[in-house]
């Protein structure tokens, strides 16, 4: 067996010791108080929405993007799209087909990544949810025309994948996570990027969009720098720079499943162009709220993952009471904007209550601009909408992206995405 596959097996091995050893007992989520979003840092109250953007929107921003997902170090020296690919008979016709190469240039170093979008034919613009994917968007189609990604992916016997390498086999693989033809007929567009074009999720900053920022002799991001969640939502916001310019397109809802749900909730907190935000499934580190310590932990993602969030975050590892914040605060940076956080009811080591807690908590500053959220304490029913600025659901069964996710974020993003 070669190395690499030894050192595969025993990652994942490692991950599933994790997720079997972890807290899934209620009577075992320890006593905590969540710090409160209409409070300062300094204990001044909060009463309506324009002090809460002077006084406490940006200190809670400010603590998130500091020891939690890492700061973007400096600027771009310059970026630029390319329209690589066009055509209008994609989905027999019923869509239109763009892809887009999206350079990001700095320190005389480059990378490109490319988005794939697909928009309803009939209509002269149209609102698109903008998500990554985890295997290159080859995967989410099976339309011949979308060339494999040639970056890095992750090894995947069952896709065909060795070598790093994608291949033909994985062509279409992930289009059950992706209702594409519902979302045609609906009205709505998608645009997706793979996101080890952006960054190659490894704990490796030698590469990808960290590696551009580098003074000489830099390796690593600094402390409070950017991790591997905040690359990837930078990368997000820079194809919102192309989406907002395309005429087709009038307003972007950004998607995100699991890791991916964590960079998109980021990416909605650090880019107010994001007309909606929808995490689905995002649990730790995403929506849902740290200090229940139920499921994934901050000390077991950080051991894991160690590349995903700033080094300032290590702190916490095992010490979640002294976090000044929770992520409920993080959802409520995305206030007025509509935001859906969806659960899935097998998918405990997300801890569906603590994201369907951290959505009501967050719902305080959405009443602030007269915005309906999450009032209930009471998680809903499986398969049971709540359906407001805020959304959120629990469906039944595991860790993943189904069609009935979809229908509900179609459904809701008809009402509250203008
Ligand atoms: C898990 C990780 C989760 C989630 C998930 C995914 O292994 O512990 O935080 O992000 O991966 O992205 O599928």
């Amino acid at each position: 067996m070669n190395i690499r596959i030894i050192a595969t097996i025993l990652l994942f091995s490692a991950m599933s010791f994790a997720q079997s050893e972890a807290n899934y007992d209620e009577t075992k989520v320890p006593k905590f108080t969540l710090p409160d979003a209409l409070v300062t840092f300094s204990g001044n109250n909060i009463s309506d929405h324009v002090q809460w953007e002077a006084d406490r929107r940006f200190e809670i921003f400010q603590f998130f993007e500091r020891q939690v997902y890492g700061k973007v170090p400096g600027r771009l020296d310059e970026y630029s799209f390319k329209l690589i690919e066009e055509s209008n008979d994609a989905y027999g016709g019923k869509a239109r087909r763009k892809q887009v190469a999206i350079s990001l240039k700095k320190n005389k170093k480059s990378i490109t990544y490319n988005m794939l979008i697909y928009l309803p034919k009939g209509n002269p613009t149209a609102p698109v949810f903008l998500g990554y994917n985890f295997y290159g968007n080859h995967t989410v189609t099976s339309d011949p025309k979308v060339p494999l990604t040639k970056a890095w992916v992750p090894n995947n016997e069952s896709f065909g994948i060795k070598d790093n390498k994608a291949t033909e086999g994985s062509r279409g693989v992930r289009q059950h996570r992706w209702a594409i033809e519902k979302m045609l007929d609906n009205g709505f567009g998608l645009a997706t990027i793979y996101y080890g074009e952006v960054d190659p999720d490894k704990n490796d900053f030698s590469d990808g969009v960290h590696e551009l920022f580098y003074t000489e002799d830099q390796t690593k991001p600094k402390t409070n720098e950017w991790g591997s969640i905040a690359g990837w939502a930078f990368g997000l916001s820079k194809a919102m720079d192309y989406l907002e310019n395309d005429g087709n397109i009038s307003n972007v809802v950004v998607f995100g499943h699991s890791r991916l749900g964590k960079a998109a909730l980021w990416a909605g907190a650090t880019d107010k162009r994001f007309a909606g935000v929808i995490s689905n499934n995002s649990g730790c580190g995403g929506a849902a709220l740290s200090k229940r310590k139920f499921g994934e932990t901050v000390g077991k993602i950080n051991t894991a993952f160690p590349h995903w969030f700033a080094d300032s975050f290590l702190k916490y590892n095992d010490n979640e009471k002294t976090l000044p914040v929770d992520q409920h605060q993080l959802l409520a940076l995305i206030a007025p904007r509509p935001l859906y956080v969806a659960s899935a009811f097998d998918d405990r080591w997300a801890d569906p209550k603590g994201e369907f807690l951290s959505a009501h908590y967050a719902s305080m500053v959405y009443e602030l601009y007269e915005k309906e959220g999450i009032a209930t304490e009471q998680i809903p029913e499986v398969n049971q909408p709540l359906q407001h600025t805020v959304a959120y659901h629990v469906r039944t069964g595991k860790h993943d992206v189904t069609d009935y996710d979809w229908e509900q974020y179609i459904t809701w993003a008809k009402a509250f995405i203008q």
